[in-house]
């Protein structure tokens, strides 16, 4: 139950907000929009008759929005970007609107419970992992902090796939998240728009003498806009994210079809609904794939198309664009929109190159979010050039122009052009699209203080030599409103009745806790929510899988993608440890720990999937020995998702952030995790350094080697084997492994797991194998004394303040966006006549 004084009842509210008003809305919404009587409804009508019943809520604070927007012609920020994972709307929307509480009544006096009316929604799983995430949180805080805003971005028919585990490993199902119809969206397709994609490019002069570009494409796809409101917390601001899908501009081929090829006529309308069908499952780039830079362009030229007419909407000359916009580029996936606005400006309003090209830089910034080399995106020339012949040339035009810079301020140095240069020349031919991006924009930003600092030493190292005014850090953060308060009401209502509910707008307010950190009653209350709560996910467990975990038992959390560097399977190691140490003396005292792993692996990323069945093969026998007597457990949790993390991290002691140093570019679940009280064991990566900095050394279990030392490490020649000679333990892992008695006996199965390892061991597993089963057991016996943890859980959550997405977004908006707030009051009321 979340307490009546968190959520204010929200005031000139033409729908009203009490429980009388939203029982009479949500019958009529079932008999009127759902067309059911209640005999006949499924849970998924009244899930869908509760959710209109919010949208109308939505909606005219919707329309006060854009009605304020369009008069003050506000300055707008418009997030670019090819993933947006928001997870479920329902609950989100009922806590913004402060209805939370009302609603959950009204659905009970109708004898229905709100929990399983929220379990009902689908979620949208347009992203893949952090990257899509966050853009998600970034439109929470920026309609939070009344920014203007349009998110934009692709309506995925098949989101990320969901993950099914057969016999240990992964299987994927695709993801029909709208097959029961999406209440949430709005389609516009009055504003759709028309994208153009291969053929050729014509240049001549017209009839009064003046030189002119004309794209002859191959074919059109039209971007159909589906609008989906973006609710602020405690505040009258909705935004918009806005989603393109894909369509064929005329349902058939008049051509075709006359001439008796019906088939062919309908197959090229498939052709064009393609574009949107399917997010690519893998959280690194997809080079080389023709359809997935098909996507970026239509995505990007369609929202660029968009911000054009509002433009003309509000009568403003194209000269003024970025005086009217801001666009942030979530990673190079919509980098291209760089020359596809200097082809919109110049060859479609005939707008001069340098002119178009100042308002270009001047509209761009470039959120860079990983350094893995095997991400950065590069297309080759042949590909691109084929899809996209005009942008081919203007990307030739601004690498002129920019290498004629480069070459002022760095005269001599050809080696440095050729690094710096838009084109990878070394061998087959390349576009790099980072280095459009830094060229294009007019800042560029990490996203962890280490990750910065690497991306000026290190990967964009000549991009900063060159601009050095470009850059700058911004830490990611979350939305302390999904994270915390929808998916941690109980934690939520104890801090309150301590501190107020200021913190839920203003983080920072959570250090007021510290106060408390030696109450006993107190401490005693935070501890039994967590043992509440990890009682709810163990019953789950128990329902889901058949295996019974102690929720007494230190509960040892990694959920996030499958991926070496982030070191599934270092942590493995240590469960394997632990498990020989129990076989050799099955007495030996250990603190009870269960270990819970989630998350999904790309289908194509072979390493990651045995990763997935080692973990699942280690858990069977574990689980089922009876040596260890119940006091280690593991399990893999399927289909890890947004919804499914919102019961996962309030249920967690201790926070596997365990990735090689210099590898993961912030990380957002580290600061998911801590916001709801668990104690991180990680190394000096991304923003573990800084959560560590915040909730101080004493409350973080550090180990690991640090960027530097990898880095040396690395270059003075790494030999894993010499771990594996010289550790006793280490060498009884994996010779357990090697030997086959997880894999029933077969020696082969994870052959090329310790291949890579014996070999070379990329991500440092041997080197840190050590430090990690030290650091391991050292919280182990922290969580002996449960009062000491509660101390350090209840000071991790009060100096989380700075994780916060709104913190991150008012970085953005004062160093990179200059926007400034813009207030709404709800004074539209519905017109009475036109
Ligand atoms: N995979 C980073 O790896 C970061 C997010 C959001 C990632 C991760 O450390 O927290 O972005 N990078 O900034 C990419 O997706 C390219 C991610 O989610």
């Amino acid at each position: 139950m979340q307490t009546q004084d968190t959520h204010k009842q929200p005031e000139n509210d033409l729908n009203g907000s009490s429980v009388a008003d939203l029982k009479r809305d949500f019958l009529n919404k079932l008999f009127y929009v759902q067309g059911k009587f209640p005999a006949l409804a499924s849970l998924n009508d009244y899930y869908m008759a509760l959710s209109y019943t919010v949208r109308d809520r939505l909606l005219e604070r919707w329309i006060n929005t854009a009605a304020i927007y369009t008069d003050s012609g506000a300055r707008t920020i418009c997030y670019l970007s090819a993933e947006f994972l928001m997870g479920p709307q329902l609950g989100n929307n009922l806590i913004n609107l402060g209805i939370y509480d009302q609603a959950q009544q009204a659905v009970e006096e109708l004898g229905l419970d709100l929990d399983a009316l929220l379990e009902q929604e689908e979620e949208p799983g347009l992203g893949n992992g952090g990257l899509g995430r966050l853009a998600a949180c970034y439109l929470d805080s920026m309609a939070t902090l009344e920014i203007p805003s349009i998110g934009y971005g692709i309506r995925y028919e098949f989101g990320i796939f969901e993950q099914d585990i057969r016999d240990g490993w992964q299987v994927e199902r695709t993801d029909k998240w709208l097959r029961f119809g999406n209440p949430w969206e709005i389609s516009r397709p009055e504003w759709a728009v028309e994208v153009k994609l291969g053929g050729h490019v014509d240049h001549y002069t017209d009839e009064q003498g003046r030189y002119r570009v004309r794209w002859i494409p191959y074919e059109v796809v039209k971007g159909v806009p589906y609008d989906n409101p973006i609710l602020g917390y405690k505040t009258n601001t909705a935004n918009t994210l806005r989603l393109w899908t894909a369509e064929a501009p005329e349902s058939f081929d008049f051509a075709a079809f006359n001439s008796g090829n019906y088939a062919g006529a309908v197959h090229k309308k498939m052709v064009s609904e393609n574009v949107s069908k399917v997010l690519y499952p893998n959280d690194d780039s997809d080079r080389g794939k023709r359809l997935r830079l098909t996507q970026q362009i239509f995505f990007v030229s369609c929202s660029l198309q968009d911000t054009i007419r509002i433009m003309q909407v509000q009568d403003l000359p194209l000269a003024k664009f970025h005086e009217k916009f801001v666009i942030q580029l979530n990673d190079t996936h919509p980098a291209i929109s760089i020359a596809e606005l200097m082809r919109l400006l110049v060859d479609e309003h005939y707008m001069k190159w340098d002119q178009a090209w100042a308002i270009t830089q001047r509209t761009f910034a470039y959120t860079n979010h990983t350094i893995l080399p095997e991400a950065l995106e590069r297309w080759p020339i042949a590909l691109f050039s084929s899809l996209l012949p005009r942008h081919m040339e203007i990307i030739y035009e601004i690498n002129h122009h920019f290498i004629d810079d480069v070459r002022m301020k760095f005269p001599d140095d050809p080696d440095r052009i050729a690094r710096m240069s838009l084109i990878d020349e070394s061998g087959e031919k390349y576009v790099r699209m980072a280095h459009l991006a830094c060229v294009g924009s007019h800042a560029i930003n990490g996203v962890a203080a280490l990750h910065t600092e690497l991306l000026q030493q290190d990967v964009l190292s000549d991009f900063y030599a060159l601009y050095p005014h470009k850059f700058s850090n911004k830490t990611n953060g979350v939305t302390p409103r999904r994270f915390v308060v929808l998916s941690n009401p109980r934690l939520t209502d104890l801090i309150s009745s301590k501190i107020g509910n200021g913190w839920i707008k203003h983080l920072d307010e959570l250090k007021k806790l510290e106060a408390y950190v030696d109450d006993i009653e107190f401490q005693q209350e935070w501890q039994d929510i967590k043992y509440n709560l990890k009682r709810d996910l163990a019953n789950q467990i128990v329902k889901d899988y058949g295996i019974n975990v102690d929720p007494h038992s230190l509960f040892d959390i990694q959920a996030k993608r499958i991926h070496e560097y982030k070191r599934q399977h270092l942590n493995v190691l240590h469960i394997i440890t632990l498990y020989n140490r129990i076989k050799a003396n099955p007495d030996i005292d250990i603190t009870p720990q269960t270990f819970l792993f989630g998350g999904k692996a790309a289908p194509g990323y072979f390493m990651a999937k045995l990763i997935i069945k080692l973990i699942n093969s280690v858990a069977d026998v574990v689980n089922r020995d009876p040596d260890v007597r119940d006091r280690i457990k593991v399990v893999f949790l399927k289909d890890y998702s947004v919804k499914f993390a919102q019961h996962v991290y309030p249920a967690a002691d201790l926070s596997e952030q365990i990735s090689t140093a210099g590898k993961e570019a912030s990380g957002t679940g580290n600061m998911k995790f801590a916001m709801n009280g668990a104690l991180t064991i990680g190394t000096l990566d991304g923003a573990n350094i800084e959560i560590r900095e915040e909730v101080g050394a004493e409350n973080f279990f550090l180990f690991g080697l640090t960027e530097q030392e990898v880095q040396k490490m690395s270059a003075d020649g790494y030999s894993p084997i010499d771990y594996y000679h010289t550790n006793l333990e280490l060498k009884l892992a994996i010779d357990r492994i090697a030997s086959g008695f997880f894999s029933h006996g077969d020696p082969e199965l994870f052959k090329p797991l310790l291949h890579t390892l014996f070999d070379r061991d990329p991500y440092f597993l041997f080197a840190d194998y050590q430090a990690y089963i030290d650091c391991q057991h050292q919280a182990s016996l922290v969580y002996r004394d449960l009062e000491r943890w509660t101390r350090m859980s209840i000071l991790n959550v009060a100096r989380m303040g700075k994780f916060s997405s709104d913190r991150s977004i008012r970085e953005y908006c004062e160093d990179i966006w200059h926007i400034k707030p813009v207030k709404v009051e709800l004074n539209t009321s519905m017109p009475d006549n036109l």
